[in-house]
């Protein structure tokens, strides 16, 4: 088989790059080693920053993200039960979409399915082959049976733990890595959200989240020590654990119910240099991976992405390859300010023994500098929604 562009995973990553290539007339093949309902079965990222959904609109994958997707001008911060909102509409004049991962993908799976573009699921031992040099190949088996795909470039969008990354010899990579002492335990509920907004909630038991996936679903999560196991919390465990972490007024106001999904994911940042390899590109969580506190994997890798199908297109269409050669400072610029602040808000929200109580007075002094100024409220609302440099 042979196409121009072979993307690893379909995940957000490879199935928004596949969707941005079909529209740009540049064929490609996305190989994933799940099924289409495993991958759809992963409960992750609820926000789409308004530069995300501008791009899933662009290439029409917006209807039911325009239907069901709900806009959210601001946040509640809660701070050992002090409340404070961060007005994204009023500071910078931005909002966000709240809108599941998972409604994300369907509507890139289906959108992948009318035009019929080719995705390989359930593809197993997937190699990434000769990528060091201008005639890549992919490799994989499926049914008993082995492929070969040649093709023009790799695009490795296949998460965390994908082949791509791990396929570049070690010493062409430079990693940087924070692993947090915690993770976050996550409760799908149907039931209606506690707030109109999502919550972000420090208390000295712990972080916890608020959040939603529509009116009648809500999503929340509390910080648990990263050695801990999701059998050894039952739902009553997690709701009494996240009331005491609430302001009183709101715990009072939580509607509990049954989980219907109940996970914990572990916390890390990371960073991979460079993003680029010859034939090989990395894009999404293959390339970085942010704590979640600031609501930005998806959104990175839907950057990341778009980014990627500029460069190829501008390759196919005039011969340049002046944005495959830039695509690694590029993403690396917007992966470092996306870093940042991902840490910075784990920093001031999670608890962390370690610091002790110098570290939690730091801690209340950011929550206080952020009531007390409109210029850190209009910071940290430009980083929630999006950051975007200013041109020149
Ligand atoms: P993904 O990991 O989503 O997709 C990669 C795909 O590649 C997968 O389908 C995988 O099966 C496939 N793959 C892997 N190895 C392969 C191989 N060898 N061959 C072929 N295919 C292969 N972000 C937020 O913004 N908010 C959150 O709350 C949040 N929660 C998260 C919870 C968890 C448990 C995890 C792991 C991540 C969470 N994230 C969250 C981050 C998450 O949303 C990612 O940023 C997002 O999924 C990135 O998308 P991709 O880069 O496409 O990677
Ligand atoms: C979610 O709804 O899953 C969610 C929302 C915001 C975050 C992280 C997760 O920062």
């Amino acid at each position: 088989m042979r196409t121009q562009v072979a993307i690893i995973g379909a995940g957000p990553a490879g199935l928004t790059l596949g969707r941005l290539l079909e529209k740009a007339g540049i064929d490609a093949v996305i190989v994933e080693r799940k099924s289409a309902d495993y991958v759809l079965s992963r409960i992750r990222a609820g926000v789409l920053e308004q530069a995300s959904v501008e791009l899933l609109s662009s290439i029409g994958v917006d209807t039911r993200m325009n239907a069901e997707g709900i806009i959210h001008e601001g946040v509640e911060l809660s701070f050992d039960g002090d409340m404070l909102r961060i007005d994204f509409e009023g500071l910078i004049g931005r909002h966000v979409m709240v809108y599941g991962q998972t409604e994300v993908t369907r509507d890139l799976m289906d959108a992948r399915i009318q035009t019929g573009g080719k995705t390989v699921y359930e593809a197993e031992d997937v190699e990434i082959l000769d990528f060091d040099t201008a005639t890549p190949r992919v490799r994989y088996r499926k049914d008993g049976e082995t492929y070969e795909i040649a093709c023009d470039f790799i695009a490795g969008c296949d998460g965390f733990h994908g082949v791509s990354r791990q396929s570049v010899p070690e010493a062409a990579l430079k990693i940087y890595e924070r692993v947090y002492p915690f993770g976050w335990l996550g409760v799908l509920v149907e039931q209606p959200p506690v707030a109109e907004e999502l919550i972000y909630a420090h208390h000295h038991r712990g972080f916890a989240l608020c959040s939603m996936r529509s009116h009648t679903r809500s999503r929340y999560y509390v910080q648990v020590d990263a050695a801990e196991k999701v059998e050894d919390w039952s739902d009553d465990t997690f709701w009494d654990e996240l009331r005491a972490r609430l302001n009183p007024e709101v715990a009072e106001a939580l509607k509990t119910g049954p989980s219907i999904e109940k996970s914990i994911a572990p916390l890390r940042s990371f960073v991979a240099e460079p993003v680029r390899f010859n034939s090989l590109f990395l894009a999404g969580d293959a390339a970085h991976i942010v704590p979640p506190t600031g609501a930005k994997g998806l959104n990175m890798a839907i950057h990341d992405v778009g980014l990627l199908a500029s460069a190829l297109t501008e390759y196919y269409a005039e011969k340049s390859e002046a944005g495959l050669d830039a695509y690694s400072e590029k993403l690396l610029a917007n992966t470092w300010r996306t870093e940042r602040f991902s840490w910075w808000m784990t920093q001031l929200l999670h608890t962390f023994p370690e610091t002790g109580p110098f570290g939690r007075k730091i801690q209340r002094a950011d929550f206080d500098y952020l009531k007390a100024s409109i210029h850190a409220r209009r910071t940290l609302a430009e980083n929630y929604t999006g950051f975007r440099p200013e041109a020149g």
